[in-house]
C-alpha cells in the first residue's frame, strides 16, 4: 500500500510541472552576467592588466651602477649611469624598445642619496599612482632620499630611487612613439650637481620607444 501512495504521488506531481517562471530565468541570466564579468575583471585585476585594453605584459630592468671608467678623468669614484639589466623588450645603452600594454620596471639603484631641493617628490604616472621600495608601496619619497629619478615627462611619468634601493612600477603605455626619458635628480659634477652625467644620453637620459 506504501509503494502505491508512493508512486501515485509521484505521478501526480509530473503531471503537474509547469515551465520555469519567466522571472526566475531572468534572475538566473542576471545573476551569471554579474558574476562572468566580476570573474574577468578579477582575473584583469590579478594579472597586473587593470584597465589596459591589451594584454601584453612586458619587463625592464635598469640599473644604477658607479661607472669608473669616467671616474678617472674627473679625479673622482665613478658617475653613476643607467644600464639595462634585461628586458622582455629590445635596447642598448640607455635606449630601449617596449610593445603597447603593460610594463612592470624594476630599477636596481646602486648610488647614495643625493640633495634635490627642487624634488617633484610624489610618484606619478605609473599604474595606481605608487611604486615599491624595496617591496613596500609607496607613493611619495623625502627630498633627502633621493638619489636619481625615472622621468618621461611627455606621458607625466614621475618615479623616484632612493640611495641603495630596489624599486618597481608598473606604467600602461598606450601611446606608440618614441618619448625622452631622463632623471632629474641632481646627480652629476659641478657645485649645483648639473654637470656631466645629468642630461647626457646614455648615462642620465635616454629613449623609450613604444612600438
Ligand atoms: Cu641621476
Amino acid at each position: 500500500m506504501a509503494v502505491g501512495s508512493s508512486e501515485t504521488g509521484r505521478t501526480k506531481t509530473t503531471g503537474a510541472r509547469r515551465p520555469f517562471p519567466l522571472r526566475v530565468v531572468v534572475v538566473i541570466v542576471v545573476a551569471l552576467f554579474i558574476a562572468s564579468t566580476a570573474l574577468a575583471y578579477e582575473a584583469g585585476t590579478q594579472a597586473g592588466t587593470g584597465p589596459s585594453t591589451t594584454s601584453t605584459v612586458s619587463f625592464l630592468n635598469l640599473s644604477v651602477i658607479m661607472n669608473q671608467t669616467y671616474s678617472a678623468a674627473y679625479g673622482g669614484s665613478g658617475f653613476p649611469q643607467y644600464v639595462i639589466n634585461s628586458t622582455s623588450g629590445s635596447g642598448s645603452g640607455t635606449n630601449f624598445t617596449l610593445p603597447e600594454g603593460t610594463v612592470i620596471v624594476t630599477i636596481t639603484d646602486h648610488d647614495a642619496v643625493t640633495r634635490y631641493n627642487q624634488c617633484v617628490c610624489n610618484v606619478q604616472g605609473t599604474v595606481g599612482g605608487t611604486e615599491t621600495l624595496n617591496g613596500t608601496p609607496i607613493s611619495y619619497v623625502s627630498p633627502s632620499n633621493v638619489a636619481h629619478t625615472f622621468d618621461v615627462p611627455q606621458l607625466g611619468i614621475n618615479v623616484l630611487a632612493p640611495g641603495q634601493s630596489v624599486v618597481s612600477f608598473v606604467l600602461d603605455l598606450h601611446q606608440v612613439g618614441s618619448f625622452r626619458w631622463e632623471c632629474l635628480a641632481p646627480c652629476g659634477s659641478g657645485p649645483q650637481g648639473f654637470g656631466f652625467p645629468m642630461f647626457t644620453p646614455g648615462f642620465m637620459e635616454g629613449t623609450m620607444t613604444v612600438t
